[in-house]
Formats: C-alpha cells, structure tokens, sequence
C-alpha cells in the first residue's frame, strides 16, 4: 500500500510539474464522470420481465419478438418449449401491459391480454395454437 501510494504522489508530482496540467486533469475528470454515470443510467433504467405468449413454432417467434420490440423494449425473446417471452424495456417509456397488447394484436395469447379473433384467424396454420 506504501509503495502505491509513492508512486502516485510521485506521478502527481510529475504532472503537476507539467504545462498541461490544468487541461489534462479537466478532461480525465469529464470522461470519468460521463462514463460513470452513463453505466449507472443504463442499469437502473431497465427492467427484465417473463411474459407468457401462446405459439407453436419459429413463424410465431418471429412474429412475437418482432411485436414485442415496440418504443422502449431493447430485447425480447421467446422460447418456443417453455413458451416464455423474455423482455427487457425501459419502465419510464413503456410497460408489460402494453407490450402485451401488441403481441395479442399480432394474433398471439398473453397472460393478461387475448388475442382477438380477427387477429387469431390471420394466423397461418402452423401457427393456430387454441
Ligand atoms: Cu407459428
């Protein structure tokens, strides 16, 4: 710890000798500072939820990822055996509720929303899960 500690009032000493001093110390202090709070920004505004989407196949993972994607949703991922959508969004721009009115206006079943029958019937016949 001693030694760290030398090294670094003996680079300080260094820098402090130096002509650019004052821009130098600025600048590193701007970027750490816009790096940081950048990290902490992105981890406190999203958020992961699990919905579950009725589907059978690829055509209809496809067809509930793409939905699922609105304004605000950075990543969503179906899984055809479990029949889980994973998706990770931004609270202060969008919900669950939602994105799953989007997924059941594309034709597919959520928890909380159903797909109307119009939709349902566009569905191609790999696709019809009820
Ligand atoms: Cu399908």
């Amino acid at each position: 710890m001693k030694t760290v500690k030398i090294i670094i009032i003996a680079l300080f000493a260094i820098v402090l000798g130096s002509n650019s001093y004052a821009q130098m110390t600025d600048h590193s202090k701007m970027d750490m500072s816009k790096t940081s709070t950048d990290s902490k920004m992105d981890m406190a505004s999203t958020k992961t939820e699990t919905i579950k989407v009725s589907g059978n196949c690829d055509m209809c993972k496809a067809r509930i990822e793409k939905a699922a994607k609105i304004d605000g949703v950075s990543k969503a991922e179906w899984n055809k055996e479990t029949k889980l959508l994973a998706v990770t969004y931004d609270p202060a721009k969008t919900n669950t509720d939602a994105i799953e009115k989007k997924i059941a206006a594309a034709g597919h079943d959520t928890e909380k929303v159903k797909a109307e029958a119009k939709a349902y019937d566009k569905l191609p016949s790999c696709c019809k899960y009820r």
